[in-house]
């Protein structure tokens, strides 16, 4: 970068007329989308077939009818094959004379999967090799005015990195990669390829190795100079002020002066303008704004995510040279690390609040990444704000994730713990693939840093727990290596994850806090359960067949992962699996789980907990309860254990195909009944009656930054709806503290009741109304007698749907809503109703039905066995 002076001409308070008018006027920038017109083969066919780009060659096979849609049933086994071969893509392109006469044009491609040369007019003009970078490409000299040709080669990733692995001579670990099912046997190449991890199969995703232009290729053409990034720099923030500096890196073709302004959106005062020296070649050069009184960016539940937006441009005399629009928000958000009275915190501080992160981990949406829809990515990141989720965790074996998602983000309050893309693997050392690792990590950091909603970068997921360097334990990984070879893949693990990478952030996004690895008691201080630092991956529950009541014992500073399986619903399982495949151990259904253990697990716990299910529908059903009791418990022990804890992020939010999983919402957005649990454990205000050690004990939690005065109610009823027992209490809810709100001994207060046909109901209110409710029940459900409830149901049009109104005789536990002929989301659902209450649930549906009451389905778990 060459050195630039630049001069202050002018910082003065012009009035600019309207922030639309400016923007873009006389802009001499051309853009050139190409993602029109194209067509693929198989390297060796004759014929060319239409193609979709962005896309994938699965989903272009799938569109000419060459193959079957991958999802279904087994069908992923009969397309091993596609990732073998080489692939062509090509389109034929003309262009305007004005965009010949730019000075510069360049080929950019914001995302190519994965190994592929790039020809222009027959020229080979680039070897992309990582999927995580955008490519700029040259290519001036070789454009004309009619039939351009652009191809692109793809080489098969599993011809490319089987020899690598040759080379290398022994096996890195890479746990999750299915190669025997890709039909490598036990050559596990994921490792070497810079693709998403979870395209070689997960213990919840499918083998497909997909190659493609999965995201948008566009020619651009500009003259004289061009911004090439901006940087939002906040130097200080206070609600009093914000001090800000953008940041700018222009592109020149010569030594020359232009006019470079900002203007902020709806902030006239806000216009500095600045006359520049601009050298040939890559200049820096920033302009310093102020904003009074700045409306802050809030995390969903603390306020409003407010976003500025910030207009620059680029002149030379009236002609705008280049303008653009670069979104941000005002906020200060650090993670604490500090010693205290337990060992040492571990939360997230947003405007001078510690913030108890709640959300869940987030997983590419689609094996088939460009079909994933601008509204699909909106569904996911709305239901988790409407879960009154504030944080997500983009994992590790995924994707960095598309604009949108960070947008809708940064529009949600939804706070992002960004891994960079490496997951339960150990990967190769050597320059090429640090080099390659190093540009893709400046290439996403500098275009997710201006997002209000980056809440921290993180080196990987668990290969520092699995590794387990220089202590016993771990995955077993390092125990198959000589100490010599073991000694280096520590050494190259180091050179990426605690120098090459932290690097990176620290020169590009220094704002942003780095840590090296997830779950990570300490930099250099291995997790385990009983951390009192760092963050916590437990899976006791789960992986180690703890009981449930271990999510009360096991808690850690912040517990960035814990899970539970469960089956999606029957509607799903239609989409993949016929009549024949309704049976867990069917072909079908175990290619659609992809934990080893997974159905045995869901099992053993249903069998714990819950009676037997009576048939297949009855068990995908109790499958979702079991696992959203599951998780709620573990929210509600977290919450309870704050300001220890701080944070509560559970595995996971979305699914990536119609499978058994861990998921809360499934492939096609439909909510499991854990989401609804989520949503109601991640209330603002929280009550949580739990029994330790012979004691009932009722805890309240809150996010609300002011206290509230309140009053605390609870009864015990019995399932008829007898009332047995009743007491309140005034009380004052206290901001991010777990107060312990009432305890008593448990025989003294149940004596004379029958356990098994009693609930009790604690429940938080102001003088206007219920803020926060909960019920326990002293027994399993599978012990509790739950009588045959009667239901009644009145069922009325509204304008987006329907809103039905229940009322039952008796106790209903976990009402299923359901409606087979269109889809659609209930208000509420799996939710318990006593007698003498009253539900309301709307369901909000684009399209309606005639008779939809006599059509809805109900379900409680009495009628499961
Ligand atoms: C976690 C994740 C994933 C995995 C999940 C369930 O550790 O990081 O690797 O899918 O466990 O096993």
């Amino acid at each position: 970068m060459k050195k630039t002076i630049a001069f202050i001409l002018l910082i003065t308070a012009v009035k600019v007329a309207s922030f639309s008018e400016c923007f873009c006027s006389n802009r001499s920038h051309m853009k050139i989308e190409l993602n029109d017109n194209w067509h693929f083969r198989q390297v060796g066919w004759e014929e060319w077939l239409p193609a979709q780009v962005p896309g994938t060659i699965h989903t272009d096979l799938l569109l000419n009818g060459r193959i079957g849609d991958p999802f279904y049933r087994t069908n992923e086994r009969d397309q091993q094959w596609i990732d073998k071969v080489d692939w062509e893509y090509r389109t034929i392109f003309d262009l305007e004379k004005e965009m010949l006469q730019q000075e510069n044009i360049q080929l950019i491609f914001d995302g190519l999967d994965t190994y592929v040369d790039v020809y222009l007019n027959g020229s080979k003009i680039h070897i992309a090799d990582n999927m995580f970078r955008q490519w700029r490409v040259d290519c001036k000299s070789l454009l004309k005015r009619a039939g351009n040709e652009l191809k692109l080669y793809f080489h098969s990733p599993v011809k490319v990195d089987l020899p690598k692995l040759a080379a290398l001579g022994y096996q890195l670990p890479a746990v999750n990669d299915q190669s025997e099912n890709g039909g490598l046997g036990d050559k596990k190449i994921s490792v070497f390829a810079r693709k998403a991890g979870y395209h070689y199969g997960w213990d919840w995703g499918p083998r497909f190795v997909t190659s493609g232009i999965w995201r948008p290729i566009h020619l651009l053409g500009w003259n004289k100079a061009q911004i090439d990034n901006i940087q939002i720099v906040q130097k200080g923030v206070t609600s009093e002020l914000a001090e800000i500096s953008a940041v700018f890196e222009i592109e020149s073709t010569s030594d020359q002066e232009m006019l470079l302004s900002i203007q902020l959106k709806d902030h006239p005062q806000i216009f500095v303008q600045r006359l520049v020296k601009l050298n040939q070649g890559m200049n820096r050069l920033s302009l310093d704004f102020r904003i009074d009184h700045p409306k802050l960016w809030w995390c969903n539940g603390l306020g409003e995510p407010h976003l500025y937006y910030l207009e620059a441009q680029l002149r030379r005399g009236h002609s705008v040279l280049d303008a653009q629009v670069v979104r941000f928000g005002v906020r200060t958000l650090k993670l604490i690390q500090q010693p205290d009275q337990w060992g040492k915190s571990f939360y997230f501080e947003l405007n001078g609040v510690p913030v108890f992160a709640k959300g869940a981990n987030y997983i590419p949406n689609d094996n088939f990444l460009p079909r994933v829809t601008r509204e699909r990515y909106e569904q996911v990141v709305k239901a988790a704000a409407q879960a009154n989720m504030n944080m997500l965790r983009v994992w590790g074996g995924g994707i960095y994730e598309n604009d949108i998602f960070y947008d809708l983000c940064d529009q949600y309050g939804i706070m992002v713990w960004q891994d960079f893309m490496f997951a339960c693997a150990m990967y190769p050392g050597d320059e090429e693939f640090l080099e390659s690792v190093k540009a893709e990590a400046i290439d996403n950091v500098k275009r997710l840093r201006n997002h209000p909603c980056l809440a921290l970068w993180c080196g990987n997921n668990e290969i520092d727990v699995a590794w387990s360097h220089d202590t016993p334990g771990g995955w077993g990984w390092k125990e198959r290596f000589s100490e010599p070879l073991r000694r280096k893949l520590w050494n190259d693990y180091e050179t990426i994850f605690h120098r090459l990478l932290p690097q990176v952030v620290a020169e590009y996004d220094p704002k942003t806090f780095y840590w090296p690895s997830s779950p990570l008691a300490d930099w250099n201080q291995r997790a385990s359960y009983e951390s009192t630092s760092g963050d916590v991956h437990y899976w006791g529950v789960w992986h180690g067949r703890e009981p449930f009541e271990n999510f009360k014992i096991r808690i850690g500073r912040f517990m960035s992962e814990y899970g539970f399986q469960s089956f999606p619903e029957f509607k799903t399982i239609q989409s993949y699996a016929q009549p024949a495949d309704w049976d867990l151990s069917s072909e079908v259904m175990m290619a659609h789980q992809r934990s080893g253990i997974g159905n045995q697990r869901i099992k053993e716990y249903m069998d714990l907990y819950y009676r037997n299910p009576k048939d297949f529908q009855s068990l995908l059903y109790v499958s979702q309860v079991l696992q959203a009791e599951a998780i709620k418990s573990a929210i509600e022990a977290h919450r309870s254990k704050a300001p220890f804890c701080m944070g509560s992020l559970y595995w996971q939010l979305n699914d990536c195909w119609p499978v058994a999983s861990w998921s809360s919402i499934d492939y096609f957005g439909r909510w499991k009944a854990l989401h609804y649990f989520a949503r109601k454990a991640y209330q603002e205000i929280l009550v949580v009656p739990t029994t330790e050690n012979g004691k009932l004990q009722v805890k309240v939690v809150s996010d609300r930054l002011q206290p509230l005065q309140a009053n605390l109610r609870m009864e015990i009823i019995r399932f008829d709806g007898e009332k047995l027992w009743e007491t309140s209490q005034p009380m004052i809810v206290q901001y991010n503290s777990a107060q312990i709100c009432f305890e008593a001994n448990l025989d003294e207060l149940l004596k004379g009741m029958d356990r098994r046909r009693i609930v009790l109901r604690a429940h938080v209110h102001t003088e206007d109304r219920l803020i926060a409710e909960n019920l326990l029940y002293f027994l399993p459900p599978k012990e509790l007698e739950l009588p045959k409830a009667s239901i009644s149901i009145d069922v009325s049009e509204t304008s987006d749907g329907y809103r039905i109104d229940l009322s039952t005789d008796a106790l209903a536990k976990s009402i299923y809503l359901s409606i087979d002929e269109i889809d659609g989301l209930f208000s509420d659902n799996y939710f318990d109703l006593l007698p003498k209450q009253k539900a309301t649930v709307f369901f909000y549906c684009g399209q309606k039905t005639a008779d939809f009451g006599r059509k809805l389905k109900i379900m409680t778990l009495c009628d499961s066995y």
